[in-house]
Parts: structure tokens; sequence; C-alpha cells
């Protein structure tokens, strides 16, 4: 196998993946499911005998109470963790909070699947005197005003997730530290399209599953090595039973249908 160790993990579900609506940069909690599942990657983690080095996450507490209670579960709290926004979910614009199965049927099904899934279409931009919007929320003070995005494609999350993964994350890989990565759905799927070099054709049909470790071995160049038992989408292999890793991505799939 590769030398190097990273491990991607989605958060548990969390209170809005529950209620089914767009969540975004929207710092909605884990639910009691998703901090269950938080505690259940850490045991599949712990059993796969993998003793992490470092840690990163977004500024979302989703993700952060997922490393937490994981890293717990392995007595790893220990290790250093590194948060950044870049790492956030991708900012969904004026879709957050809004109801997926309703976003389907009011603006078709056809379009929402290439708001969620397709490689360059943003959502349409979040209002500017929205709730939701980024610039009231105190954690981003500091990131400048016209970085603060107001919606995202998957490009353009890949736009600011690579130059991070590339900056810190890969430097800790090169020290042969084993990484572990706990973020969200589409942050996670800029990363693996990089890592697997998936074509935009492909990316359409990634979905990434709630609180699953997803184990990469990489190359001295940081290029995966294929595992036993890869799908074929992807080079790196999910801990747990492959019925119930399916049945997870099955429901992530099929959230925006009716
Ligand atoms: C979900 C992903 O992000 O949604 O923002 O609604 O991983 O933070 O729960 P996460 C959201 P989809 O792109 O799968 O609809």
């Amino acid at each position: 196998y590769g030398a190097h160790t990273l491990v991607l993990l989605r958060h548990g579900e969390s209170e809005w993946n529950l209620e089914n609506r767009f969540t975004g940069w929207v710092d909605v909690d884990v639910s009691e499911k998703g901090a269950e599942e938080a505690i259940h990657a850490g045991k599949l983690m712990h059993n796969a005998n993998l003793s992490l080095d470092v840690a990163f996450t977004s500024y979302q507490k989703r993700a952060i109470k997922t490393l937490n209670l994981a890293l717990e579960e392995m007595n790893a709290l220990w290790i250093p963790v590194t948060k950044s926004w870049k790492l956030n979910e991708r900012m969904y614009g004026d879709l957050q909070g809004l109801d997926k199965k309703e976003t389907s049927e009011q603006f078709g099904e056809e379009k929402v699947s290439k708001w969620r899934r397709s490689f360059a279409v943003p959502p349409p931009p979040i209002k500017e005197d929205s709730p939701y919007h980024p610039k009231l929320d105190p954690k981003y003070k500091n990131v400048p005003a016209k970085k603060l995005p107001t919606t995202e494609s998957l490009s353009s999350t890949i736009e600011r997730v690579m130059p991070f993964f590339k900056s810190s994350i890969a430097p800790e890989l090169r020290k042969g530290k084993k990484v572990l990565v706990a973020a969200h759905g589409n942050s996670l799927r800029a990363l693996v399209k990089y890592l697997d070099d998936l074509p935009e054709e492909k990316i359409v049909g990634l979905n990434i599953p709630t609180g699953v470790p997803l184990v990469y071995r990489l190359n001295h160049q940081l290029k995966p090595v294929a595992l036993p038992g890869h799908t074929e989408l992807i080079s790196g292999v999910y801990l747990g039973d492959p019925a119930w890793v399916q049945s997870k991505i099955d429901g992530v799939k099929n959230q925006a249908h009716g």
C-alpha cells in the first residue's frame, strides 16, 4: 500500500440533514443520531487500527463535534487539530434553509439535481438581507469581505479547498503523519474529485454518506493507490459493512426525490 494515510469523514447527521433542508454555511448542530454516527465512526477507525496524528476540520459545529466525538472514541482527543473555513460546506446560496423535496417540486428535479451535483452550476446567490448571510456570522470576521462567498458551485468550492489542502494538509502527509479531515458532503466531494482525478461527468454520481470514514492511501506523489474493496468511482475505501455504506449513500442521493 501507499506510504501515506488520509481519512475523510463527513460529519454525522445534522439537524437539517434530518429535516432534509439545504444547509451550506448555516451552522446547525449534529442530531442525536448524528452524534451516535460520529461515535460509531470513531469505533470503526479504532478497530481498523488507524492511529491518527493530526486532524483538520471546518469552522462549522457539525464537523467539529463529529471530529471530537470520533477522536474521543479513539482516545485521541490530544492530537493537534487545525480549523479552517476553507473546509466549510459549499455555500448553498439562496437555497439555504429550504426543504430539498419542496425545492424539487418548485423548480423541477433536473434543476435541483444540477444545483446539488453538477460541477459548475451555482445555486442562486444568498440575498443581502438574508438572516443566513455569512457577513452576520462573527466567526468570519477576519475573512476579507470579498472572499466570503454568496453562493458556490462545486468548482468554486474546489478553488478554496484545494489551495488549503496543498498548503496545510499535504505537508503533514509528506511528514508521514496520518491525517483525518472531518468536513462536509461537498467540501469532501471537492477533495475526492481532486485525489481521484474524477472527470466532471463522474462527479455527478458521487454522494458522500454521513459518519463513515473513507480511507485513502497515497503514494509519494500523494496520488491515491487503489485499495482492495474500493468502488468503481473512487480508490479509497469506506470502513464498515458495504451494504450499510451503500444504503447510506443511496439515502443522500435520494434526498431531493419526491
Ligand atoms: C449538505 C449537503 O451539507 O447537501 O449543505 O445541505 O454535508 O454539511 O450536511 P452537509 C447541505 P447536498 O449537496 O447532499 O444536498
